[in-house]
Order: structure tokens, then C-alpha cells, then sequence
């Protein structure tokens, strides 16, 4: 039987992603949302203790800028408020326009919030603010995480935050400029002890030279990408878009993989390694694993892109 995306997405069926993100956002949004607020406050004062946030570039926010001085002009009641509505999905203006937003530039947003909350320019969280119960309890679980899956765990909330998008109707998706993919003669070639496949190989040099056209060209039509805890972006035209929206300027260190022949004349190969955000760089080392399915024409069909349970994941190539 040949493959489908659903098929293809059980591929090295062992690998262990980190369960605990989907599990701790699941706790973190049945809390109230002045419990989220606060929470998200203790857990960005705690991380920032041992890893800086890089400020987000001026060409990032300037989309964001608008909305910023709105909520500067308001009172501090109404400051609160709205991020009250962000994190409760409403439907108002701010939260309409939130949702238009790439996750890069909704981090950007929250990334200056934070700044005027700790300058006293937007309403800061109240001194001696008491957390429930529950709410300690999903902070204490952060806590107990690896720095790849904390900033996992923020990202996922920031994201989740604002209209929902289902409900928006047609609108215009906001995101970066897409900048030139890096020049030839600075780009850098990964090796993946195990691994040496062209495909996989140009995968990972052209996501880090930035160059998504090339980078599209090395999948087949009707194939997909599956993000850490998403569905699959089926498609090259919704695959392209997704790279040039929230795929700049990461940095990709495969280590090692393992190739074998699947059905059909396919091959699957998993790799695993480090990536790096731009908003942390070297600083925070996520645990990654890749699980590639290539076609016949050794083109990609699907790409899953796992966040691992634990670094003991980047030696699992049990089948
Ligand atoms: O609510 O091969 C306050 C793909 C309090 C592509 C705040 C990939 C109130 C293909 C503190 C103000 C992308 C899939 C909030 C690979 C409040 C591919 C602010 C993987 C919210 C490898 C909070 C890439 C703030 C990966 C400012 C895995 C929080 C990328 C900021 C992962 C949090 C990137 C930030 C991650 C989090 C980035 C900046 C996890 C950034 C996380």
C-alpha cells in the first residue's frame, strides 16, 4: 500500500517527543487568565535569570508598533484588560490584529510588554500577586523542565493568545520581511555521522543559509511538514509560506541518523541533533529529532520535526 501523510507520520513510532509540553499548556489554559498572566510573568523572571531573550530586530516590530502605543495611551485598568483579552481570546480590535500575527511578531509584542511592565509604562502584574494553587502547581512543573522545553511552553502560549483565527474570515497574515538567503561563500555544510542522503543533507544547509526556494525545490508536490506538536502543513505553497513566516535565522546541528528502505521504494531516515532560535541563540540547545520520508524521485514526502523528552532521545534509533 503506498504511503499517505497519515501513514507517513508514524514512521520510527519509538521516537519520544516531550508529551510534557502539550500536557503543561493544557493545565496552564484552564487556569484564569490573571493566573496565566502572572504565571508567565514568574516564569519569564525566573528563566531571564539564566538566559537572555535577544531583542527582537526593528524590522520585526514594526508591525507591532501600532498596537504598542495604543496600549501605552491607556489607562492602567485598561492595560490590564487587554492583556486580560488577549489571553482570553476575545473578540476586540487588539486581539483581531494580535491574531493576524506570525509567532515571531506576537513574541516581539510580548517581548516590549515585558519591558514597559518592568518600566512601569503598562500596568505590571501586582506586587504580591498570589498564584492558586493550581497555578503554582503548572509553574512548578515549568520549572522542572529542560530550557528547550521552557521556551517551548511561552512560545505555545503566546501564540495560543488572541482572536481566534478560524473566526477572523478572510484577513491579511502579518509576518517579517523575508531577508536574501545567505551568500554562497559564507554558507556552512552539516554532517550527519549515518547519514548521506543529498536531500536530507541540502534540507538542512538550505534552512540554514535561509534559502526556503531551494529548499521548497526538495519536496515532492503533495508533500508535508509536521512542527513539534502540530498537524502536518501539507503541500509546497503552504509549506513555502510556513518557512518564510516563522523559519528565518534558525540554526540547525544534526548530529547523527540512521537510513533504511521502507515500502514502495521510499527510505526513511531520522536524524537527530540541536536547533537554535534566534531568540536565544547558542544558549538554548533544543533536543530535535527529524523523521524524513523520501519518495522514489528523492524527494522529501513528509518531515516530521519532533521536540525530544530528553537529551537520552538524540541516541534512540531503536525501531
Ligand atoms: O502573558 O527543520 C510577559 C521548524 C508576562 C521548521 C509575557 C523547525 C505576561 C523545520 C512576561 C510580559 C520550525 C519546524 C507574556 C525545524 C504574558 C525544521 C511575555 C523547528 C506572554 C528544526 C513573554 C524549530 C515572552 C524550532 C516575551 C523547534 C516570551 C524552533 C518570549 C523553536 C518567549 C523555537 C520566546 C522556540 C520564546 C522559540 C521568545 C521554542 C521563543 C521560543
Amino acid at each position: 500500500m503506498p504511503f499517505t501523510i497519515e501513514s507517513a507520520r508514524g514512521i520510527f513510532p519509538i521516537t519520544l517527543a516531550a508529551d510534557a509540553i502539550p500536557a503543561t499548556i493544557a493545565r496552564f489554559s484552564q487556569l484564569s487568565v490573571e493566573d496565566q498572566l502572572a504565571l508567565i510573568w514568574f516564569a519569564y523572571l525566573e528563566m531571564g535569570k539564566t538566559i537572555t531573550i535577544a531583542a527582537p530586530g526593528a524590522a520585526n516590530m514594526q508591525f507591532a508598533e501600532n498596537t504598542l502605543n495604543d496600549i501605552k495611551g491607556m489607562t492602567a485598568r485598561e492595560q490590564s484588560q487587554a492583556m486580560c483579552d488577549l489571553a482570553n481570546r476575545a473578540d476586540t480590535p487588539i486581539c483581531r490584529t494580535y491574531a493576524s500575527w506570525s509567532p515571531n511578531i506576537k513574541l516581539g509584542f510580548w517581548y516590549k510588554l515585558g519591558e514597559f511592565m518592568d518600566q512601569g509604562i503598562v500596568a505590571p502584574i501586582p506586587e504580591g500577586y498570589k498564584l492558586s494553587a493550581n497555578a503554582s502547581s503548572v509553574l512548578e512543573a515549568i520549572r522542572g523542565l529542560e530550557p528547550g522545553q521552557q521556551i517551548t511552553v511561552l512560545r505555545n502560549a503566546v501564540v495560543d493568545m488572541g482572536f481566534d483565527t478560524s473566526k477572523l474570515g478572510n484577513y491579511t497574515r502579518v509576518s517579517e520581511p523575508v531577508e536574501v538567503p545567505q551568500d554562497m561563500s559564507l554558507r556552512t555544510q552539516v554532517k550527519i555521522e549515518g547519514v548521506t542522503n543529498s536531500t536530507v543533507l541540502e534540507y538542512m544547509n538550505n534552512l540554514n543559509a535561509n534559502d526556503f526556494e531551494a529548499l521548497i525545490a526538495l519536496f515532492a508536490p503533495d508533500g508535508a511538514l509536521q512542527p513539534p506538536f502540530q498537524r502536518p502543513i501539507v503541500g509546497k505553497d503552504n509549506v513555502l509560506r510556513f518557512f518564510r513566516e516563522e523559519c528565518q535565522n534558525l540554526k540547525l546541528i544534526p548530529e547523527r541518523g540512521v537510513t533504511e528502505p521502507a515500502e514502495d521504494g521510499y527510505t526513511q531516515i531520522k536524524v537527530t541533533g540541536k536547533v537554535q532560535t534566534p531568540w536565544f541563540g547558542s544558549k538554548v540547545g533544543m533536543n530535535i529529532a527529524w523523521r524524513f520520508l523520501i519518495n522514489p524521485e528523492n524527494k522529501i514526502f513528509f518531515v516530521a520535526i519532533d521536540l525530544l523528552a530528553s537529551p537520552k532521545e538524540l541516541l534512540n534509533f531503536a525501531r
